[in-house]
């Protein structure tokens, strides 16, 4: 069937890049959900790292707070890495995102592969304190990663390697802030939005987003925000947008993940038990999370599928 891949699953109970408590839950509940298992039973070798703990004394919110989380997290990522690890990180609010990418940015330097991010999100996550209206970090991962000023307080490190925003790709985006509408237009980040999925469908954008990533070969880093998810299917997020992804749309979108082959690293992220039905939210990522890493319905392409593309 699929291939086994060494996972290192991640917790990362982090909530203050966010105003609504509950998401520090979020890597035990998808923990009960059965994660773990669900990949180890698809023949994957998988090693629960357990969950970051950076020391959180002193300032308790802001960005020096989440600096000590960016930092813990990415140490354990690019060990991940450097041990040849597929790191599955769980989250905790998006602002965690600036640990897991910061350490694929780093070991990508040493090897000069391109990082490529598919960001499926309801948000750009693009605003800088600046921009932001609300103060969250959850709000600002990208733009802090793609260099744009007023994030000295998050990174020591001077000499960091930057996201290059023409290779992060916005999947799903159907709210964006107007600063930040601003910075994602100059930055020419690259946007499949609602709008585009309703017209086009999800396979035709991802189709050319995974050749580009596979002609540069480089790295894919997926950044799951489970908002980008319909709330009718994943009602446990803190803020919720109408007009998301449906359970088939996100489920081909991991399974055409998968069969590239070209994901070498993964955030699930801002699941708020706290709001969710019955573990209804958490149960459908594991679902999808399981796709993602080769869990399908056949053990070879569905004839249908072969027949369609043949013509
Ligand atoms: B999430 C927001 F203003 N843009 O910056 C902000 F709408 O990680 C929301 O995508 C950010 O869930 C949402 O606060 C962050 C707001
Ligand atoms: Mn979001
Ligand atoms: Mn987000
Ligand atoms: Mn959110």
């Amino acid at each position: 069937m699929s291939e086994t891949t060494r996972i290192a699953i991640i917790g990362v109970p982090i909530e203050i890049g966010t105003s609504e408590p509950g998401a520090l839950m979020g890597p035990a509940a998808l923990r009960t959900a059965g994660l773990i298992r669900t990949l180890a039973d698809l023949g994957h070798d998988v090693e629960d790292a357990g969950d970051v703990a950076p020391d959180t004394s002193g300032a308790a919110r802001g960005l020096p707070a989440v600096a000590r989380w960016t930092r813990a997290l990415s140490e354990r990522v690019t060990a991940a890495l450097e041990g040849g690890a597929l790191p599955v990180v769980l989250g905790g609010d998006h602002s965690l995102s600036l640990g897991s990418i910061d350490a694929v940015l780093h070991h990508c330097r040493a090897s000069q592969k391109p990082v490529f991010v598919l960001w499926l999100d309801a948000h750009a996550d693009f605003n800088t304190p600046d921009t932001s209206p609300s103060g969250n970090v959850h709000g600002m991962p990208l733009a802090a990663l793609c260099g744009e000023p007023g994030f000295s307080e998050l990174f020591a490190d001077q000499d960091r390697p930057f996201l290059d925003p023409t290779r992060v790709h916005l999947f799903g985006l159907r709210s964006i802030d107007v600063g930040e509408r601003a910075l994602v237009t100059k930055a020419r980040v690259a946007v499949t939005d609602m709008r585009a999925i309703d017209e086009f469908g999800v396979v035709a954008p991802l189709r050319r987003i995974l050749e580009r990533v596979a002609t540069e070969d480089g790295h894919l880093h997926v950044s799951f925000d489970i908002d980008f998810l319909d709330p009718g299917i994943a009602p446990a997020v803190g803020t919720t947008v109408p007009g998301g992804a449906t359970f088939r749309e996100a489920h081909l979108i991991m399974e055409m993940l998968h069969d590239s082959g070209l994901v070498g690293s993964l955030d699930v992220v801002e699941l708020n038990p706290f709001l969710d039905e019955r573990g209804r939210s958490a149960r459908v990522l594991v679902e999808l999370v399981a796709s993602l890493f080769g869990r399908r319905i056949l053990d070879r392409p569905t004839p249908v599928i072969e027949a369609v593309s043949a013509q």
